[in-house]
C-alpha cells in the first residue's frame, strides 16, 4: 500500500454554509471535488495526526463511496484510528454522542441533512470538532482558505474497507473500527430518559404511536429504541428502512413532507402519538392525535415540563433559540427564573453556552430541539422527552400544548419559505427591507406599531466572536415580530424564509387558526418586503 499524492486545483464555492458544505451530488462526482475539501479539512486543523475521527453518514446516495475515500485520505494523512458506523450509517446525533464518549478529535458526517437525495438529489460534508458539535465559524472559515489555495491531496491506495461487518481493520497505519450505529446512542437514551415508564405507557394497550423515519437514517434507531427495547407495537416505525434517494421522498420533518404520517395522525384512527425525523435524524416533528406541536411551542413545552425527566430533574441551567425561534420559551424561563439567550440561526452557535454550562436545553423553530448531552440537536432524543412526559402526566398531546397555553399565552406562529428564488431578486428584497430601517420604528401597522428594526447582529458571551447580517427583525411593540432571512442550507437559487410570530394571552382566542391568526402579519411582511413583486411568486412554496 502506498500514499500518492494528487495535484489538484482549488474550487471556488467550498464555503460552509448553515451546516456544513451542501451541493447536487453532481457537484460533489466532480473529480477531486470531496477530496479537495477533506484535504482542506485536515489541512487546517492542527494537531490532528495519530487522533481518532468518527465517520458516517444518513445513508443517501454516494454515501458509500464518500466513506471509502475518506477512510483512504484518513490514512494517508496520519489519522490514527477512524470510528465508523457499520454499513457508512451514523445519525447526526449518535456522531456526535460517540466523538464525545471517545474523547474524539473530531468527525465527519456525510449528510445534506432534510434534503432530497439521490443522483439528481444533494450531498453534503459536515465536520464536528471534539466536544461532538458542528465547527465553529473560524474553523468553517479556515477549511474555506485552506480549500481556495489548495494543490494536491493525500490518498492511500488500498482495496476498500468492508464496512458491512462490525470489527477492527488496518489501513496502512491506521486503525479502522466498523462500529454498531445505535448502541452508545441507546445507552446514552437510557441514561436520560424514564425508560421503565416509557415502556408502561407504550405496552399498556390504550396508547398508540407511529413514527416516520422518512426512508432515512434513524429507522434502525428508531426500532432498536421504540419496537426492542420499549415494547413498541411491530410497525410502530414506518419508512424504518434507509434507502440512498429516501424512497423519492424529501426527508424533511414538516407537515409537507412527513406525508405518510400527517395521513395517520389525521384520519378518524389515528394514533395518540406521531413523530417524525429527518436525513440525518437531528431534526425532529411532534404530533398528537389530530394536532401538530410547533417546534418552538416544543421547546417552551420540554422546558416547562423537564423536572419530569430523570435526565433533567435536577433542573436547568438556562435555555437557548435561535433568534427567529418563537419567543414562547422565554416566558417558561421567565417563569423559571433561568438566562433564555437568543442565537443566530445554526447549532454551531449553542456550543459556546452549552459547554460553558450557561445552558442545559436549547431549540430552533427549523425542527430541531436537544440538550447538553450531545452537541448537536437530536430529533429522536426530543421524541423521547415527549413519550417520558406523556408517561408521567398520562395526559394527550393536545392536552399537554393547552394547557400551557393556558399558562403562558399562545405565541401563534409560522414561517413561510418562498424556495428557488433568483439570488440577485432575493439580495434586492433584503436591501429594499433594510434600507427602510431608519423610517420604520414608530410607524403603525393597523393594530401593529413598530418598535424596532435591525439586522440582527450576535456576541457570542462565551468567546466574544461576533457574527453579523442574521436576519432582518421587525419586531413591534407588543412583542410581535417579522423576521426576514435568507437560507443557509439550500442549493437551488436562494431561499427567502419569513418568520411570523404574534402572541396572544387570551386564552378564548388559542383554538384560532395560525393563518388566520397571523394574516395582519402576513399582510404588513408583504408590505414591507414587496414579496410578491422581488420573487415574481404569489405564495410561498413551503407554510411550517
Ligand atoms: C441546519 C442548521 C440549523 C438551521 C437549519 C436551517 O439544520 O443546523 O441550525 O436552523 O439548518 O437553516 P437555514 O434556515 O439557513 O436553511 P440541518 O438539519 O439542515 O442541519
Amino acid at each position: 500500500m502506498s500514499i500518492q499524492v494528487v495535484l489538484t486545483q482549488p474550487f471556488t464555492d467550498q464555503k460552509p454554509g448553515t451546516s456544513g458544505l451542501r451541493k447536487p451530488v453532481r457537484v460533489f462526482q466532480q473529480p477531486n471535488y470531496l477530496e479537495n475539501f477533506i484535504q482542506s479539512i485536515f489541512d487546517s486543523q492542527e494537531g490532528i495526526g495519530g487522533k481518532t475521527l468518527v465517520l458516517g453518514g444518513d445513508g443517501r446516495y454516494y454515501n458509500r463511496q464518500a466513506i471509502q475515500t475518506i477512510l483512504k485520505m484518513a490514512a494517508a494523512n496520519g489519522i490514527g484510528r477512524v470510528l465508523v458506523g457499520c454499513g457508512g450509517l451514523l445519525s447526526t446525533p449518535a456522531t456526535s454522542c460517540i466523538i464525545r464518549e471517545n474523547k474524539a478529535y473530531g468527525g465527519i458526517i456525510l449528510s445534506a441533512s432534510h434534503n432530497p437525495g439521490g443522483p439528481d438529489g444533494d450531498f453534503g460534508v459536515k465536520f464536528n470538532i471534539s466536544n461532538g458539535g458542528p465547527a465553529p465559524e473560524k474553523v468553517t472559515e479556515a477549511i474555506y482558505a485552506r480549500s481556495r489555495e489548495i494543490q494536491r491531496y493525500q490518498i492511500l491506495q488500498a482495496a476498500d474497507v468492508n464496512i458491512d461487518r462490525i470489527g477492527s481493520f488496518k489501513l496502512g497505519t491506521m486503525d479502522v473500527e466498523v462500529m454498531d450505529p445505535v448502541a452508545s446512542y441507546l445507552k446514552l437514551m437510557e441514561s436520560l430518559f424514564d425508560f421503565d415508564r416509557i415502556k408502561d405507557l407504550l405496552t399498556s394497550g390504550n396508547f398508540s404511536m407511529c413514527m416516520d423515519s422518512m426512508h432515512a437514517v434513524t429507522g434502525p434507531y428508531a426500532k432498536r429504541i421504540f419496537e426492542e427495547t420499549l415494547g413498541a407495537q411491530p410497525g410502530t416505525v414506518i419508512n424504518g428502512e434507509p434507502l440512498e434517494d429516501f424512497g423519492g421522498g424529501h426527508p424533511d420533518p414538516n407537515l409537507v413532507y412527513a406525508k405518510a404520517l400527517v395521513e395517520k395522525m389525521f384520519a378518524d384512527e389515528a394514533p395518540d402519538f406521531g413523530a417524525a425525523s429527518d436525513g440525518d435524524g437531528d431534526r425532529n416533528m411532534i404530533l398528537g392525535r389530530k394536532f401538530f406541536v410547533t417546534p418552538s411551542d416544543s421547546l417552551a413545552i420540554l422546558t416547562a415540563n423537564a423536572h419530569l425527566v430523570p435526565g433533567y430533574k435536577d433542573g436547568l441551567k438556562g435555555v437557548a433559540r435561535s433568534m427567529p425561534t418563537s419567543s414562547a420559551v422565554d416566558r417558561v424561563a421567565q417563569k423559571l427564573g433561568i438566562d433564555c439567550y437568543e442565537t443566530p440561526t445554526g447549532w454551531k452557535f449553542f456550543g459556546n453556552l452549552l459547554d460553558a454550562d450557561k445552558v442545559t436545553l436549547c431549540g430552533e423553530e427549523s425542527f430541531g430541539t436537544g440538550s447538553n448531552h450531545i452537541r448537536e440537536k437530536d430529533g429522536l432524543w426530543a421524541i423521547l422527552f415527549w413519550l417520558n412526559i406523556i408517561a408521567v402526566r398520562r395526559q394527550s398531546v393536545e392536552e399537554i400544548v393547552k394547557a400551557h397555553w393556558q399558562e403562558y399565552g399562545r405565541n401563534f406562529y409560522s414561517r413561510h419559505d418562498y424556495e428557488e428564488v433568483d439570488p440577485t431578486r432575493a439580495a434586492e428584497l433584503v436591501e429594499y427591507v433594510r434600507s427602510q430601517f431608519s423610517s420604520l420604528p414608530g410607524r403603525q401597522f393597523g393594530k401593529y406599531t413598530v418598535a424596532l428594526a435591525d439586522d440582527f447582529c450576535y456576541t457570542d458571551p462565551v468567546d466574544g466572536s461576533v457574527s453579523k447580517n442574521q436576519g432582518l427583525r421587525i419586531v413591534f411593540t407588543d412583542g410581535s415580530r417579522i423576521v426576514f432571512r435568507l437560507s443557509g442550507t439550500g442549493t437551488k437559487g436562494a431561499t427567502i424564509r419569513v418568520y411570523l410570530e404574534s402572541y396572544e394571552p387570551d386564552a378564548n382566542k388559542h383554538h384560532l387558526d395560525t393563518q388566520l391568526a397571523l394574516k395582519h402579519l402576513i399582510a404588513i411582511a408583504e408590505e414591507i418586503a414587496q414579496i410578491k413583486k422581488f420573487t415574481g411568486m404569489d405564495a410561498p412554496t413551503v407554510i411550517t
